[in-house]
C-alpha cells in the first residue's frame, strides 16, 4: 500500500515515522525550508524517550513549494493523509487530487471542521473518509518530531457506512504502525469532540502563554476553558450531533493531564509568528452557532483575541 502524507510537520512527521516501520511505501509532502530540513531523513522522540531515525530513502520527497508533481508520483497513492495545518488544507486537497489512484482514499487528521467539505470538493465524497487524532506532537527548529502523547487514530466514512477494501487495509497498516487506529460508526462526533478540546485548550494557553498544565493551576482559566467547551457542545447538539452523555471536566481534565507538559499548538504557532488555526476552531463554533442561534460569546471573544495576536504580528 502506498501512503502519502500531506504535511509533514509535526503530526505528520509521527505517522511517517511509525508507517516507515512497516511495508508501506510512503510519501511525504511538506514545503521550503520544513522539506529541506526532513531531505535526509526523519528524527523522531518517542513518547518514552528514545529516538528513531528514519532514513531520508524511506520516503520520496515532494516539496510542494517546487512546482507541479513529478510524473511518477500522480495518480499512484492508496491514500493521502491530509495532516498539515487547517489553513493548509485547500492546497493540500489539490495535491491529494494529483496523487491519488482511482480507488484511493484521502483522510484528514486536522484540527476544526470543514475539512472533509474542503478536501471532497477536489476528490469527491466517495472518495473521503472522516478522521481526528488524538496523538500529540510537536516540532522543533532542526525539523525534529517530538511525540508528546500516544493517543488513537479515529476513522470512519462520513455516512457511516462500512470501509471499502482501501480503507479496511490502511486501517490494518495503521494498527502494524502501533498508531492505534480506531474505527467509528459516527466520526462526526469524534470530529465535534476533538473541537471541543481545542476551543477549550488552545486560544487560551495561547493568549496566556502556558503549557497545558497550567489550566488546572489556575482555576480562573479552567472556567474560560470549560464554558468555551460547553457553548461549542451546545452548537454540537443543536447540528444535529449526538455526543452521548458527556462530562467535559472529566473529559479535559483528561486531556490536559495526559497533555500537562506540551506548549498548544496554537501557542507554538503565536510562537513562530505563523498564522493560527483560530477560524477553524472558535471561528466555526461561532460561525455555527450564529446560523442556529446558539449564543457563543465566550468563543467570540477568543476569536478576537487571537486574532489580534495575529495582527499584532503582522499577518495579512
Ligand atoms: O490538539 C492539541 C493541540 O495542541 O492542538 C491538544 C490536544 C490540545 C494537545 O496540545
Amino acid at each position: 500500500m502506498k501512503v502519502a502524507i500531506l504535511g509533514t510537520g509535526a503530526l505528520g512527521g509521527v505517522i511517517a515515522g511509525c508507517l516507515a516501520d512497516t511495508r508501506a511505501e510512503l510519501v511525504c509532502v511538506s514545503r521550503g525550508r520544513s522539506a529541506e530540513l526532513i531531505e535526509s531523513g526523519l528524527a523522531i522522540f518517542t513518547p518514552e524517550g528514545p529516538m528513531e531515525m528514519i532514513p531520508g530513502e524511506r520516503y520520496f520527497l515532494i516539496d510542494s513549494e517546487k512546482g507541479p508533481l513529478e510524473e511518477i508520483v500522480c495518480g499512484s497513492c492508496d491514500v493521502a493523509i491530509v495532516a498539515g495545518k487547517a489553513n493548509s488544507t485547500s492546497s493540500l486537497s489539490s495535491i491529494a487530487e494529483d496523487i491519488l489512484s482511482e480507488n484511493g482514499v484521502a483522510v484528514s487528521i486536522q484540527n476544526g471542521l470543514g475539512h472533509a467539505e474542503i478536501i471532497a470538493s477536489r476528490v469527491g465524497w466517495d472518495s473521503v473518509i472522516g478522521g481526528s487524532t488524538t496523538h500529540s506532537a510537536w516540532r522543533d527548529g532542526e525539523g525534529s518530531v517530538h511525540w508528546t502523547g500516544r493517543g488513537s487514530i479515529f476513522l470512519g466514512t462520513m455516512d457511516g457506512s462500512e470501509p471499502d477494501p482501501t480503507t479496511s487495509e490502511f486501517v490494518s497498516l495503521l494498527e502494524e504502525a502501533g498508531l492505534n487506529p480506531k474505527w467509528s460508526s459516527d466520526i462526526e462526533k469524534e470530529i465535534w469532540r476533538k473541537l471541543m478540546i481545542n476551543v477549550a485548550i488552545n486560544p487560551i494557553c495561547a493568549i496566556a502563554g502556558v503549557r497545558n498544565g497550567a489550566l488546572s493551576q489556575i482555576p480562573e482559566l479552567w472556567a474560560q476553558s470549560l464554558e468555551a467547551m460547553r457553548e461549542a457542545g451546545s452548537v454540537a447538539r443543536a447540528s444535529g450531533i449526538d455526543l452521548g452523555v458527556m462530562d467535559n471536566e472529566e473529559y479535559l481534565r483528561k486531556v490536559v493531564t495526559a497533555t500537562s507538559e506540551n506548549r498548544v499548538s496554537m501557542l507554538q504557532d503565536l510562537m513562530a509568528g505563523r498564522k493560527t488555526e483560530i477560524d477553524f476552531l472558535c471561528g466555526a463554533v461561532v460561525s455555527k452557532g450564529e446560523k442556529l442561534g446558539i449564543p457563543t460569546p465566550r468563543n467570540e471573544v477568543l476569536l478576537a483575541l487571537v486574532r489580534g495576536i495575529e495582527m499584532s504580528q503582522h499577518h495579512e
